[in-house]
């Protein structure tokens, strides 16, 4: 089915059939991104990520839509055939805002960025995205003016963005002070600091801390009615279980930074070279870290969007008195 003409997407726009139906009945639905199943992680963990992720959104109540470029169509959801040829799949575009019309009109198959996601999401009708770590501003964006175009999208876009904060990778105090000029909330879940992916501080305190899924769906519905808003970032901690303590990975990334510039890596290329080098050196554990803080952010994300649905329910049936 065609999805709604939001954003001038909507020629291009393929609804699952199971999501369109989701959207149309006022039930939960959280999108998902690919670039972490095609540049993320490593096959075959990228597709049981993938799906288990999907089952993790499942468990919570809500309905997950997957999205991806194929063959010239906006993919917001995709079946388990599509799921696993994009994960096989080599010389996916990673999209990113710049690159999604190039994969749609050249019928190359092409991932989304969180930037791309959001486009996508919000043309389908979707509020809330679960992901790993957004893209932000890399160390040494003073010389290399590289900023990731997830920020902007959150400036621009009203999707509720749920990550484990961004990579130590990058430069967080630079990230966290665009997020602010850019008019981003920023709120760590469950504590005051702003979590760092693999780690669950970055020594920096996030702006706000929310504790519910539903206050956070309060702020959404508030954040709905403002004329102009953008993207609200949920920064979500990975489980103490599964986390790498800042001193153990810290050594790790500047060792695969260094090795991105030595080689002369940049661009869209760093992330991805960076991510599977941080693997290399871990021995795979920052994948295991990876994997689980993946569906710690699907499992919020979906009690987010069961939140949400529940009060725009409520406010059509008159239920809330502050929403009549
Ligand atoms: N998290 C991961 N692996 C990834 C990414 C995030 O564990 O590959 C991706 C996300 O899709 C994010 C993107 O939006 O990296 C940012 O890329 P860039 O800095 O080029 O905008
Ligand atoms: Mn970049």
């Amino acid at each position: 089915m065609l999805g709604k003409d939001i954003n001038g997407l909507g020629p291009v726009l393929r609804l699952e059939e199971e999501v369109a139906d989701a959207l149309a009945e006022g039930r939960a639905v959280v999108a998902l991104e690919s670039t972490i199943i095609t540049h993320g992680m490593p096959w075959p963990r990228n597709v049981e990520t993938a799906r288990q992720v999907e089952a993790d959104i499942r468990a919570g109540g809500a309905v997950p839509a997957t999205i991806a470029a194929l063959d010239g169509v906006l993919h917001i959801g995709l079946s388990d055939g599509a799921l696993e040829r994009l994960a096989r799949a080599e010389g996916v575009m990673k999209c990113s805002r710049a690159d999604l019309a190039i994969a749609l009109a050249t019928g190359r198959p092409g991932s989304t960025t969180v930037a791309a996601t959001m486009m996508a999401a919000h043309a389908a009708g979707i509020a809330v995205f679960a992901t790993g770590g957004i893209g932000g501003v890399h160390r040494g964006a003073e010389t290399s003016f590289d900023i990731s175009a997830d920020l902007d999208e959150l400036a621009r876009t009203p999707v509720c963005v749920v990550a484990a904060g961004a990579k130590a990778l990058l430069d967080l105090p630079k990230t966290l002070e665009v997020l602010e000029t850019r008019g981003v909330p920023v709120i760590a879940h469950g504590q005051d600091a702003f979590p760092a992916f693999w780690s669950r501080d970055s020594g920096l305190a996030a702006p706000y801390r929310m504790d519910t899924a539903e206050e956070i769906a309060e702020l959404l519905a508030l954040r709905a009615r403002m004329a102009g808003h953008g993207g609200v970032l949920v920064a979500n901690p990975v489980p103490e279980a599964d986390e790498i303590p800042p001193a153990e990975i810290a050594s790790v990334i500047d060792q695969a930074v260094a090795e991105a510039t030595a080689r002369g890596v940049g661009g869209k290329a760093v992330t991805p070279f960076v991510l599977a080098m941080i693997y290399e050196l871990t021995r795979g554990r920052s994948l295991v870290t990876n994997i689980a803080l993946v569906r710690n952010n699907a499992r919020l994300a979906a009690r987010i969007a069961v939140a949400l649905a529940a009060r725009e329910h409520a406010s059509r049936t008159g239920r809330l008195a502050s929403d009549v």
